[in-house]
């Protein structure tokens, strides 16, 4: 399975991936999850949203328990990033299966659309879309970098933009959603541990900084009279950096946009993205509005307009302690190896499972990323640990939804 989904969307210089949402390495990523579920006959389903299911058993019964990810990634981003979660699932049913495990309720696995919002700027669109926090219109207002609005690209890949909406029927169908995921940090290489389970999500979200300035010569323009968008966007990245240490929360500058982007023309305006993520709301607020006051300071001393939009935003997710607690249970119990702990960890980074835990209890396993580095096309996790993941899911699903 991993073997041929690798080489979708994958970067031959950077060896990155760019599977971007409703683009054509998107479109392999679901054919490619079309075949998996097809070939263990399961019964293959593409939500109003676009949200791909592969279901064992009739979901009218109810009760369904649900695993999955997503297969989209962040520009260069990682192989395991979404994908570790969709392929362990497909393993985890294989797993049970060599069992002979005997299923008491319907069980799905799911790859959720759109989750890095790395083309039009919103995390989780499938989820958010499918959960009820995304209305139609915020979601026909998404656009590209090239203008395309969300409708259109989803039209463009052949789906119905018209269908989407909030799906409280399906949802109300599923008593539990688990979401595998390599690890986005170092906990558990730390701690010398194989799998983890999810505690919370940080509060987290994205903010443009719009630095309107005035476009002139580069060469023949006084320093004096410049009104430089460059300079407030450049004294604002470094007090993001002092805000967030203040604050020990996290800020990053990740993403510029400079018109014209002449290397010889002072710009008209430099657009900048603003990720942040704190433990609390109260670190996280205090951050953002530190780095805003700093952006106005810096914006008026050079005679520069600043506009603030923010774009992207999720709550601190705290996930449900029963289920969160009975995954501690079925693997501290069940899992063969007993030098397998299972620590409960916390996350800054954003998830599907985060979202969706406002409409069905989710859970999270993590697995071991021995870098913790993500994002980014070192991201790493070991065959072994891997596998300790799939066995892992596999004990979890077996205990939820198996005799
Ligand atoms: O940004 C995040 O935390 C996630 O990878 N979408
Ligand atoms: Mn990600
Ligand atoms: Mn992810």
């Amino acid at each position: 399975m991993w073997r041929n989904l690798h080489p979708i969307g994958r970067h031959p210089e950077t060896n990155g991936y760019r599977r971007h949402a409703w683009t054509e390495a998107d479109a392999d990523c679901r054919a490619w999850f079309k075949a998996q579920a097809e070939s263990r006959g399961l019964t293959y389903e593409l939500d109003r949203n676009g949200n791909q299911w592969a279901w064992l058993g009739d979901p009218e019964t109810g009760g369904a328990i649900v695993t999955g990810s997503h297969l989209d990634s962040v520009p260069d981003g990682g192989a395991f990033d979404g994908p570790l979660g969709v392929v362990s699932a497909f393993a985890a049913l294989d797993e049970l299966r060599g069992r002979g495990a005997e299923f008491t309720r319907p069980l799905a696995i799911t790859n959720f659309g759109d989750e890095e919002g790395a083309r039009f700027g919103l995390a989780c669109v499938g989820s958010r879309l499918t959960g009820g926090h995304l209305t139609r219109e915020q979601a026909f207002a998404l656009t590209d970098a090239d203008g395309v609005t969300l409708p259109r690209a989803m039209e463009r890949a052949g789906y119905d933009p018209e269908a989407i909406g909030p799906d409280p029927d399906r949802l109300s169908r599923v008593d539990a959603f688990i979401e595998l995921h390599v690890e986005q940090g170092r906990a558990l290489d730390l701690s010398g541990d194989a799998v983890g389970i999810a505690s919370a999500i940080w509060p987290h979200g994205r903010w443009r900084f719009d630095f309107r300035g005035e476009a002139n010569h580069a060469g023949t323009t006084r320093l004096a009279d410049r009104r430089d968008p460059m300079l407030p966007y450049a004294e604002t990245v470094l007090a993001a950096r002092r805000e967030a240490r203040l604050a020990g929360a996290v800020a990053t500058f990740g993403k510029i946009a400079v018109e014209p982007n002449g290397v010889n023309a002072i710009p008209s305006l430099v657009r900048g993205w603003l990720d942040s993520r704190a433990a609390d709301q109260d670190a996280l607020d205090r951050t953002v509005t530190a780095i805003e006051k700093a952006a106005r300071e810096y914006a008026d001393a050079h005679g520069v307009d600043v506009e603030l939009t923010r774009e992207s935003f999720t709550p601190v997710v705290d996930f449900d302690h029963a289920l969160r607690d009975e995954l501690a249970r079925i693997l501290g119990t069940k899992t063969p190896s007993a030098d397998l702990r299972v620590p409960v960890l916390g996350t800054g980074a954003g998830h599907d499972a985060g979202i969706l835990a406002s409409s069905v209890p989710t859970a999270m396993l993590f697995v071991r990323n021995p870098t913790g580095v993500s994002h980014s096309p070192a991201e790493s996790a070991s065959e072994d640990d891997c596998v300790a993941g799939v066995r892992a899911l596999a004990d979890v699903l077996e205990g939820l939804a198996c005799k």
